[in-house]
């Protein structure tokens, strides 16, 4: 092993590298048993490298992610900084901290080497995306994926750190530049103009063109993409599709944390809606049955109400506020905890819940804009899904794409109201 500098790793050197470190190589059974170890690379994703070390005897594994100079489903000619892999390793460790039953443990960090080791996740599990064009239902999946949204985003935001924490924690994940810039470039500025990286089914022709001239999907688009830039509310995952999600039956783990950074909760939210608007829109070119479409409908529909509730319970039990508009009562509110009813006339109690529906109103709505714009860049920008790319017969691919295309567009406009909804959730937690 070359200690000194970087080499990108490969099946064979993998093997000896691992070996090096005791903490990696331990839950394989130590270095001692390297005769019976063996690595294959899964890197199914569009910018790394990842490697599963196993022991053959124990069945034991660990995984071995390596990030190189460039963006792996392009190649060289896109060169894309290695600094991503120390953002994905600080966000996966904070995210484990935030919510340890759904993020795996990161057994090392090495700078020089741009690697990260962590748990393997074992079979049944797999990538959501590969279960759910299969047709699998994941009953556990929106609960659990509500509950990471909620526990990741309250945890890092001010409303439970408080400003001097919050904006130190900001400053720190504050330079993930490169990874932000892809984003910008790739969700909010290629699909709405010309650009080499663009590509879709022909058939849509008449649709993209549509896009690329509407008034006032440009104002939208350019307003969520300011959002972006500008909302640092919480520390994001911020790639969060059904690819970076892990299921079994009844277990979630989510991964691949390299695009994190302070921006707005919603963006997360969206991403996740989105690709299960896309997985349903593809269900009829997959041949899925009409109850698959109801499940996808559902998770929708569940993810939110899981998230809003938690969300709401982990502010009012965790949170500060006496920050917030004169609000100046916290014990109003723990005192109250489990008898919300009764302190529903206090005006404290009132204020604070309309400043709760406000807010997380406000994060619902933006979410429905982000799942629209990234429906729209998975359809006609450079990074397509599985889930459309699944469907043999292109003129039905055509038909499934547009259905989305429509959709996506129509939430990316913000055609709709959820406060509505979000009171509901927000209600169903207090037992209202
Ligand atoms: P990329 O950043 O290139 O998208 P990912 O982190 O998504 O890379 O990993 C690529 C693939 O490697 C995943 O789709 C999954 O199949 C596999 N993988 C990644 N992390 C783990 C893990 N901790 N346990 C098991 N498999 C993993
Ligand atoms: C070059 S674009 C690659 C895309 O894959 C990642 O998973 C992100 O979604 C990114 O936009
Ligand atoms: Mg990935
Ligand atoms: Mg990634
Ligand atoms: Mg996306």
């Amino acid at each position: 092993v070359d200690v000194d500098g970087f080499y990108a790793l490969n099946l064979s050197t993998v093997l000896d590298y691992v070996a090096y470190y005791p903490k990696v190589c331990a839950p394989i059974g130590g270095k001692a048993s390297k005769e019976d170890w063996v690595s294959k690379e899964v890197g199914d994703g569009n910018i790394n490298f990842v490697y599963i070390i196993m022991n053959k005897k124990t069945n034991a594994a660990i995984v071995l992610k390596q990030g190189l100079p460039y963006v792996r489903c392009v190649g060289e000619s896109w060169p894309l900084t290695q600094e991503r892999v120390r953002y994905e390793a600080e966000a996966l460790i904070a995210a484990h901290g935030f919510c340890p039953e759904h993020v795996p443990e990161v057994y090392l960090y090495d700078s020089k080497m741009s690697t990260i080791a962590m748990r393997y996740i074992e079979p049944p599990n797999k990538i959501a995306r590969v279960g759910l064009c299969e047709g699998k239902t994941y009953v556990r999946m929106a609960e659990h994926v509500g509950k990471y949204l909620a526990e990741t985003l309250f945890k890092s935001s001010s409303v439970c750190l408080g400003a001097k924490k919050f904006r130190e924690n900001r400053i720190a994940f504050g330079g993930n530049e490169a990874m932000c810039a892809l984003t910008e470039q790739v969700i909010f500025t290629e699909p709405y103009g010309v650009f080499e990286n663009n590509k879709w089914t022909h058939e849509l022709n008449d649709i993209v063109r549509e896009i690329q001239s509407d008034g006032e999907l440009k104002v939208a688009i350019t307003e969520l993409k300011a959002k972006f830039i500008n909302e640092c509310e919480a520390l994001l995952h911020g790639d969060l599709h059904t690819g970076s999600i892990m299921c079994g039956e009844r277990s979630t783990y989510v991964i691949d944390h390299e695009f994190a950074f302070y921006g707005p909760m919603a963006f997360d939210i969206g991403a996740f809606i989105a690709n299960l608007y896309l997985a349903y829109y593809a269900s009829d070119g997959l041949g899925h049955s009409e109850n698959h479409k109801k499940y996808l409908q559902c998770m929708i529909k569940d993810v939110l109400i899981r998230f809003v509730s938690d969300f709401s319970r982990l502010w009012r039990t965790n949170g500060r506020q006496k920050d917030f508009g004169g609000l100046s009562h916290p014990s109003v509110f723990s005192a109250h905890l489990n008898r919300p009813s009764q302190s529903f006339n206090s005006p404290d109690e009132k204020h604070f819940q309309q400043s709760q529906l406000e807010f997380i109103s406000r994060v619902i709505y933006d979410a429905h804009r982000f799942a629209g714009a990234k429906i729209i860049r998975r359809i006609i920008g450079i990074a397509h899904v599985a889930d459309m790319e699944g469907i043999q017969n292109l003129e039905l691919k055509a038909k499934c794409e547009r259905a989305a295309l429509e959709m996506g567009m129509r939430l990316l406009k913000g055609k709709y109201s959820c406060k509505t909804s979000v009171r509901l959730s927000m209600n169903w937690e207090y037992g209202r």
